[in-house]
């Protein structure tokens, strides 16, 4: 029978190499990341830099050197089958357009499951200089102090989150919820990164964020970030969050903003 893996030895190693990845995003900034190779994938807008392949290649590198058995699952391709049970979720540059454009935002997301289930979480925004962590059942973290979310009295008081997918005819149906949104919550913020989204809820300073069409690399990390802050993270019915929807927000106003969200058709893409 394989043992149940440490979930703070594998933070220790995602950590590490997450740490390592936004170190060399943050330097390849100093250059003009536009004038290196950037291509595209679903759509024109979706982008691929050489650092999303470097970091990517990066991180798979060192899980495996540290842990042979495990399997990798990764935004730009990496696929490895393992046999120990652990399987690592990686983006290695969540936020991609924000890096090509040097805004802040950007980050590096990694998730350590086991089977399955996410035990181990890190995301780094290097131009915000946070790290957010967590374990499950440990809590969460920025930068090594403990976070939670917040406790908005209503949606009236929020401030609230979101993300836009590649195709255009679904940007402009996310536009249009967002417009029926918008006259009932304080405000609405699209930064540009789900795994840094997820993590603003967990760290209070978004009240609530919603998005469509995720892939797992976007949300595995940032979900149990959010979780172990105290938010609730899971789909418009309560089942895992997935592509079809992840809404995190804190319990005071999950319902509420999950009611709006259903009324306005966030889940009819
Ligand atoms: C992106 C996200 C962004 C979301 C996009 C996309 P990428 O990830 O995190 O917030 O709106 O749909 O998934 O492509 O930069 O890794």
């Amino acid at each position: 029978m394989t043992l149940a893996p440490d979930p703070s030895e594998l933070l220790g190693l995602g950590r590490s190499i997450a740490e390592e990845v936004a170190q060399g995003l943050e330097e390849a900034l100093a250059g003009d990341v536009r004038a290196t190779t950037i291509t595209s994938k679903s759509t024109g807008t979706d982008l691929v830099t050489e650092m999303d392949t470097w970091a990517e290649r990066l991180i798979t590198d060192r899980i495996l050197a540290a842990r042979p058995d495990d399997s990798i699952v990764g935004e730009e391709g990496a696929d490895v089958a393992g046999t120990s049970g652990v399987s690592w979720c990686v983006d290695p540059i969540d936020g991609t357009v924000n890096f090509v454009h040097g805004l802040p935002g950007f980050c590096v997301s990694i998730a350590a499951q086991w089977q399955g289930e996410t035990v181990a979480a890190v995301v780094v925004s290097p131009l915000h200089r946070d790290t957010y962590t967590a374990t499950a059942g440990g809590g969460a973290h920025r930068n090594d102090e403990p976070i939670r979310c917040s406790e908005p009295a209503g949606l009236g008081r929020a401030v609230v989150g979101t993300g836009f997918g590649y195709r255009p005819e679904r940007r402009r149906r996310q536009a249009e919820v967002v417009t029926e949104v918008i006259p009932h919550i304080a405000d609405i913020r699209r930064f540009g990164a789900a795994a840094v989204d997820l993590c603003l809820v967990a760290s209070g300073r978004l009240d609530g964020y919603w998005e469509v069409g995720l892939n797992p690399w976007d949300h595995a990390a940032g979900a149990l970030i959010a979780v172990e802050a105290g938010a609730l993270c899971s789909g418009l019915n309560g089942e895992p969050p997935s592509a079809s929807f992840v809404l995190a927000a804190p319990p005071s106003i999950w319902t509420e903003l999950r009611d709006l969200l259903a009324g306005a058709g966030a889940a009819d893409l």
